[in-house]
């Protein structure tokens, strides 16, 4: 039997039943708990919490922050959900589009795309203009019925700014200055010089600069600095895309003038320093977004400062350092120009 013939009688069931309560003014969902004979799939599909969604990965666009400008062809990355039964993705930056009534997978009307290896890579059209951005995610089954739960993926798109620079730097392409505090010592590691396997998987290019500490607080902790440009006098939306790890610890962030001053990153809603704390049981990446400052064109530093560990974080030891959990990664900056001043 065709699996989409179903689904229609099932909508009308879960309507029905939701209307039902609604007219009754029901507070306990009736029928839902106990069906007269349990079988083993109900108990099965009773423990499950959420249907399944898309997984939606950007380096162009960090979730909910500035990323690259309207007229940069951003990619997006959909991942299936493991064992979805799901075939591809509907996506659209406004109304997901009706499910095709053509069966082939090899005739996907626009803005359906097939898996490969449960991935899909989308281009953002650069028609879209400047200003917040939700793309819409549905995942579709081999029948081209829509099955699972919808995803969303927000975001911020600058209008461009003439004679900027790009608004994504590789913290492994970047010559990175190290000073070590008093109570630590600090070392970089480039691209391919050291294995991180899980750094390495939670990077954009596979790729990321390691700071390796071994200690550091707010006040002598061990700094990296990136060298960066701003190319026009500006307002900049700044961050940064971090890996953590069972033996990353805190970071804080500075950004620093040629002539040295120095302005420590802080959140606008509180005034307090933002921190990272880079401590995960599993190694994942993560994106900080740093608020925004005005710069006047010329040369600048983003300081990296360890600052501290979380105290679940470990020791591990790296090319015979033991970094006692206060190592990091630094995968890439955004240093996104968002309109001349
Ligand atoms: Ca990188």
């Amino acid at each position: 039997m065709n699996p989409r013939s179903l689904r229609p009688t099932t909508r009308r069931l879960v309507a029905a039943t939701a209307l039902a309560a609604l007219a009754f003014g029901a507070v306990t969902l009736p029928a839902q708990a106990a069906p007269s004979v349990q079988s083993p799939q109900f108990a099965a599909a009773a423990v499950v919490a959420a249907p399944a969604k898309a997984d939606i990965r950007s380096n162009d666009y960090p979730e909910n922050a500035w990323g690259a400008p309207a007229s940069y062809p951003g990619v997006l990355v959909l991942s299936l959900p493991a064992n979805s039964g799901a075939a591809g993705f509907a996506y659209s930056w406004g109304e997901i589009p009706a499910p095709s009534t053509d069966n082939s997978l090899s005739h996907l009307p626009p803005n359906f795309v097939k898996a490969t290896n449960g991935e899909a890579r989308i281009t953002q059209p650069t028609n879209l203009g400047s200003g917040p951005k939700r793309l819409t995610v549905k995942l579709f089954d081999r029948n081209l019925g829509y099955v699972g739960a919808t995803a969303y993926y927000e975001y911020f798109v600058p209008a461009d700014v003439p004679g900027a620079g790009p608004s994504r730097r590789e913290a492994e392409n970047v010559a990175v200055t190290v000073t070590a505090g008093r109570t630590a010592s600090g070392k970089t590691y480039g691209k391919g010089s050291i294995s991180f396997k899980e750094a390495d998987k939670a990077s954009s290019t596979g790729a990321r600069r390691y700071l390796l500490a071994t200690g550091g607080n707010a006040t002598h902790g061990p700094e990296f600095a990136f060298p960066f440009t701003a190319e026009v006098t500006g307002a900049y939306a700044l961050g940064a895309s971090l890996a953590k790890a069972k033996n990353f610890g805190k970071l804080r962030f500075f950004v620093v003038d040629a002539k040295g001053k120095r302005t420590a990153l802080v959140d606008v809603n509180t005034a307090q320093a933002i921190t990272f704390d880079g401590y995960a049981a599993k190694a994942q990446r993560a994106y900080q977004p740093l608020g925004g400052l005005t710069l006047a064109k010329g040369k600048y530093r983003l300081v990296v400062k360890v600052v501290g560990r979380n105290s679940a974080s470990v020791s591990r030891t790296v090319k015979k350092v033991a970094d006692r959990g206060y190592a990091g990664a630094v995968d890439f900056l955004t240093i996104v120009p968002l309109y001349k001043t």
